[in-house]
């Protein structure tokens, strides 16, 4: 079975707290719910995390090599900022997949840059948490079979 990272950055712990016009009404243990369900159908092991910490989420990426076959990622505002989860993400040779369940683009001028697409190999925004979804059918045709 195909073992699939799936990380979230700092805030995404208070989803479906506040700013339910931007995010939805969901939380994050609700996009858990979602994802093994959709991981389970796809026939992907799911490990699904979420840090406020950029130094936690730079470890994991570092420990994903060999372990998983593929990650899915909302940096949620390291996105914009950490050229260090950039670094990380550099050194693995598997697809990485940036959701963000708004659409940074259309937002604030703070969020239109990414570091984290400039090295994904798909980016999935504004589908709220069915984007999380969205990512793991990408994976299935981004992975060998
Ligand atoms: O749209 C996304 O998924 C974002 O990654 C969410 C980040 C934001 O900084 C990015 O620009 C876009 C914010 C995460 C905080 O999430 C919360 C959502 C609702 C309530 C509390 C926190």
């Amino acid at each position: 079975m195909e073992k699939i990272l799936i990380l979230n950055g700092p805030n995404l712990n208070m989803l479906g707290m506040r700013e339910p016009e931007i995010y939805g009404h969901d939380t994050l243990d609700d996009v858990e719910v979602l994802c093994r369900e959709k991981g389970r159908a796809l026939d992907f092991k799911i490990d699904f995390r979420q840090s406020n910490h950029e130094g936690e989420l730079v470890e994991w990426i570092q420990e994903a090599r060999g372990l998983f076959r593929g990650i899915v990622i909302n940096a949620a505002a390291y996105t914009h900022t950490s050229v260090a989860i950039h670094d990380a993400l550099k050194m693995l040779d598997m697809p990485i997949i940036e959701v963000h369940i708004s659409n940074p683009a259309t937002r604030e001028e703070f969020r239109h840059f990414s570091y984290i697409g400039l090295l994904a190999t798909a980016v999935i925004v504004g589908e709220g948490v069915q984007g999380y979804v969205q990512a793991l059918e990408k994976m299935v045709e981004l992975l060998p079979s």
